[in-house]
């Protein structure tokens, strides 16, 4: 492990109000996606979209990293060009989801652990040959009656701080995702519970692994009322009690913590980002590392007219960028989506 080399692409993962797009989605998750906008999920589709993304001029000013997936790592641009490289010319970081999916938790119906620690050792090193500065993990918690089980947060955090160490081992940044999920009918204060219980798991045994904090990113959910709660929090609610929970359960010296969206909608991701840099006042940059919340519009676009609309799809990507880099620095405000190309 060499500790300088995992602090500088940490840092850099982080600095400057950029952030970075999860586009690690499974060829599962892939299928819904393109199925809502009517669109053939091949892999040549696949392909095509992402790299009309990744092309985008201007995108390094934003995005510090993007999240691949096994078989986008593996995919060439229109002219060849490896999608690692591509990335890289634009001093983009490009990163790789490691895990294999979370899968049902023996003896504890309706919960999930994350697998995929078996070879990961060798898939690292085949991932850091091909240009793979970070990685990520995500681990499911649902909340529900009577869940998440002791059982489940445990299983998820000791897994997660295996492959934490195992990446580190690597000089790969590990990127350390307990998803909390926003399903549910939950509150608010259901949520910090469960929350808190997760984050608290995940860095007793982050520890416990030796995972140095300063070459270790945090992605974390939201505290945020479930979907189907009767009462919906508000943004300054949402923000006040993730910046709580947050103080309360992450080492003052992690490198930076990036948020996931989690369902929720693209300006809403982008306010609470916002407010959340609005208090201020926290030892760790706190960015973005949405999926949804950046792609959704601009698969949107795309899928009207693969052939005509990748101009138009790299704009709407530009501008999700710019308005969550400005969040991320807490200079963002909701009249700026009047200029929204879309
Ligand atoms: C893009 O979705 C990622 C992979 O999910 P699957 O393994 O289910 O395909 C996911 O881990 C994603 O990186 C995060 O959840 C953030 O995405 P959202 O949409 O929540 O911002």
């Amino acid at each position: 492990m060499n500790a300088d080399i995992l602090k500088k692409t940490a840092k850099q993962m982080v600095a400057g109000g950029k952030g970075i797009i999860a586009a690690d989605e499974s060829a599962s998750t892939c299928q819904k996606r393109f199925d809502s906008v009517g669109l053939e999920c091949t892999e040549e589709n696949r392909r095509l979209y992402r790299t009309t993304m990744f092309e985008s001029e201007g995108l390094g000013q934003y995005i510090s990293g993007v999240i691949l997936y096994d078989e986008t790592i593996r995919q060439k641009a229109g002219d060849g060009t490896p999608v690692s490289e591509l990335l890289a010319k634009k001093g983009i970081l490009p990163g790789i989801k490691v895990d294999a999916g979370a899968k049902e938790l023996a003896l504890h119906p309706g919960e999930k652990v994350t697998e995929g620690l078996d070879g990961l050792r060798e898939r690292l090193a085949e991932y850091s040959a091909m240009g793979a500065k970070f990685a990520k993990w995500r681990a499911v918690i649902t909340i529900g009656q009577g869940i998440p089980s002791d059982a489940c947060l445990h299983a998820n955090a000791h897994a997660l701080a295996r492959y934490a160490a195992l990446c580190q081992e690597a000089d790969i940044v590990p990127m350390v995702e307990p998803e909390v999920l926003i399903d549910g009918d939950h509150s608010l204060e259901r949520c910090m519970e469960v929350s808190l219980a997760a984050l608290q798991k995940t860095f007793e045994e982050l520890k416990g692994q030796d995972v140095l904090m300063e070459g270790t990113i945090l992605k974390a959910s939201m505290v945020i009322s479930g979907k189907k709660a009767a009462k919906q929090s508000s943004v300054q609610e949402v923000a006040a009690a993730t910046v709580k929970y947050l103080k309360e359960t992450v080492p003052a010296n992690l490198a930076g913590v990036v948020f996931l969206s989690g369902g929720q909608g693209d300006e809403q991701a982008t306010a609470h980002l916002d407010a959340m840099n609005k208090i201020g006042g926290l030892p760790w940059p706190l960015s973005f590392s949405y999926s949804r919340a950046i792609q959704n519009p601009v698969l949107k676009k795309w899928a009207e007219n693969p052939a005509q609309n990748a101009k138009a799809a790299q704009d709407i990507l530009l501008f999700r960028s710019k308005m969550n880099s400005l969040a991320a620095q807490g200079t963002y405000s909701s009249e700026m989506e009047n200029d929204r190309p879309y």
